[in-house]
């Protein structure tokens, strides 16, 4: 299996998590989008949407983070990325959903570029922090709910709550969002930071990442 990722790519991350939880070994292939490598032709021919991450296995071809996830849990059961309880997987999967769904895409780079090429100051208007605050206000309500006692999202093991989360967070800091509004997020990243799996995840861990590059010096997070 192949993964094309880039180290601080908030979606490669997720997926990185996914990889290292299941303890399965994956070749790793960087694709620079800080310097539009995306956007290369043989690039395009591995992932027509020209994003990380992609995974490659047996030459086919897996596009999104939740559909890779998706596959890691069907090839590999245990551990799972889901509680047992119905409910609880619903409850997990709502909050991966607000990452991928809500969150992420209306503070990804693509959209920031464009908006940054058609409107003169996209940032006057307050544009990320307002999607942000939304956001996270929304998950911290919603984590907060019966989990003070929990040491990650769901329960007490890692869940794709977490898998998604943690990336989130990552990538709001690195664009100046205050996070200090969101004690319960910020408890639970503090313990999956602990964890192995996203310690061998976690970008400043990535072998690939530019010689000298520090996650600070990147402006414009994945
Ligand atoms: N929904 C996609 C989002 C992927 C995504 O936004 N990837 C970003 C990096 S975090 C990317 O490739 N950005 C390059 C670009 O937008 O041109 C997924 O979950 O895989």
């Amino acid at each position: 299996m192949k993964l094309y990722h880039w180290w601080v790519s908030s979606a490669s991350y997720r997926v990185r998590i996914g990889f290292a939880i299941k303890g399965i070994d994956v070749e790793k292939i960087p694709i620079d989008i800080t310097n539009r490598k995306q956007w290369e032709d043989s690039y395009i021919t591995v992932n027509p949407q020209s994003m990380v991450p992609t995974l490659e296995v047996d030459g086919k071809r897996i596009l999104q983070s939740a559909a890779i996830l998706d596959y890691l849990e069907d090839i590999k059961p245990d551990p799972s990325f889901y509680p047992d309880d119905p409910l609880a997987r619903a409850r997990v999967r709502a909050i991966a959903q607000i990452c991928a769904c809500e969150i992420g895409p209306r503070l990804s780079n693509r959209v920031r570029f464009f908006a940054e090429s058609n409107f003169s100051d996209p940032d006057a208007i307050g544009w990320h922090d307002h999607f942000a605050s939304q956001g996270f206000g929304a998950l911290e309500a919603y984590v907060a709910e019966g989990n003070s006692d929990n040491h990650f999202c769901h329960g007490n093991r890692p869940s794709l709550a977490d898998i998604f989360i943690i990336p989130q967070l990552m990538a709001a800091r690195r664009r100046g969002h205050d996070l200090s509004a969101y004690p319960n997020l910020l408890r639970i990243e503090g313990n999956c930071l602990e964890h192995p799996a996203f310690k061998e995840a976690a970008p400043e861990n990535q072998p690939d990442r530019p010689e000298g590059v520090t996650m600070a010096a990147i402006k414009r997070p994945g």
